[in-house]
């Protein structure tokens, strides 16, 4: 009922009188105001003048559905996001009850206090300052293909960037970069039978409000925020919904099993590591070599130093710079 309440306020330019609201949804007043208050309470700036009504001066910087469906044209990607204002891990609350959610099913929080990145390193995630999501989705696909997930969404957040006239780089296979410093991290997880997926939750985390203070001594040198690099504040509620669109795109092609062209064309042409010099540290053993291509199957390409030329299908990159390896 707040959620109707709210878009028949937003709807308005003018005041609307609580008579209105009232006949409308069938209520007393006296229910009606309570509601108001806690819209108020959400953030919402709402004027209310006796004789006029009520009506809404200012929307809060939240990624509630009710914020960031004006900006989707999705079918079933974020039709439900399940909103907290702090959580420990939007990936591990995605998980606790993927089984009874639909796909597309969006898990986000203003918060993270306990964010994940691989191999259980943490991702620091601070209050209202970036975009933290986990999606749910449930492709009848063989569950070999589900890292080219973590490719979608890269190409996803690279082409919602490029909407708002923001250049980023993909560094294959689950980072985004903007100068040559991480500014968005995936983290795919799958639970799956023998041959069959039960879900797949694809997280997203991106730095897009931060301040310069808010990225940690340690991380300055390889992290940054889209807000750091553009010398601007971004809005998040867009950012969040064309990210949503980009991804239903790509991801019904992958889901419906045909060519993901599209996806390995922009991770490709925007990719951070191709022509360079890379390290590639897999299950402690590290080699070195030259990154040729992203190949159809959304493998990296890479010339070793002995010459042998080999589909990489993960691991940590590193790129060669100006100190070492980045
Ligand atoms: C990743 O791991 O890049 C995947 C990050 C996924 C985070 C999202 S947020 C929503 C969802 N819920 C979760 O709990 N997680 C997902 P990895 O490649 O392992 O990178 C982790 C490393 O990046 C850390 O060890 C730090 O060095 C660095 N790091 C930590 N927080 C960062 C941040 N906010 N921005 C840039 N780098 C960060």
């Amino acid at each position: 009922m707040k959620q109707r309440i709210l878009k028949m306020l937003k709807n308005s330019e003018d005041f609307i009188s609580g008579e209105e609201i009232s006949k409308e949804f069938h209520m007393t007043r006296a229910a009606i105001w309570k509601y108001i208050n806690s819209l108020r309470e959400d953030g919402y700036n709402i004027e209310s003048v006796p004789s006029k009504g009520y009506k809404i001066t200012s929307l809060p910087d939240i990624l509630t559905l009710g914020e960031v469906e004006p900006y989707l044209s999705t079918n079933f990607i974020g039709r439900n996001i399940q909103y907290f204002d702090t959580i420990d891990s939007t990936n591990k609350r995605a998980k606790e009850i993927a089984f009874d959610e639909n796909e597309g099913t969006v898990i986000i929080s203003e918060e993270q206090t306990d964010g994940k990145g691989r191999l259980g390193r943490h991702w620091i995630s601070p209050k209202g300052k970036g975009i933290w999501m986990s999606m749910i989705l449930k492709p009848k696909v063989d569950p070999m293909k589900v890292s080219k997930i973590t490719l979608l969404g890269a190409a996803a957040v690279y082409k919602a960037l490029e909407d708002m006239n923001i250049k980023s780089q993909i560094k294959w296979p689950n980072d985004i970069l903007i100068d040559g410093k991480k500014i968005c991290g995936i983290l795919t997880e799958m639970n799956c039978e023998l041959n069959m997926i039960n879900y797949v939750i694809m997280g997203i985390g991106i730095n897009v409000n931060f301040d310069e203070e808010d990225i940690p001594m340690d991380l300055k040198d390889k992290a940054t925020s889209i807000k750091v690099s553009q010398n601007k504040e971004i809005n998040r509620k867009e950012l969040l919904g064309n990210i949503l669109n980009q991804f239903e795109n790509l991801y019904i092609d992958f889901r419906d099993e045909k060519s993901i062209s599209k996806t390995i064309e922009i991770c490709r042409e925007n990719s951070a590591l191709i022509g360079k010099e890379v390290r590639i540290i897999k299950r402690e053993e590290t080699r070195v070599g030259k990154a040729l291509d992203i190949n159809e199957e959304g493998e990296l390409v890479v010339e070793f130093e002995d010459g042998v030329i080999e589909n990489v299908y993960s691991g940590e990159i590193s790129v060669r710079g100006l100190n070492g390896y980045v």
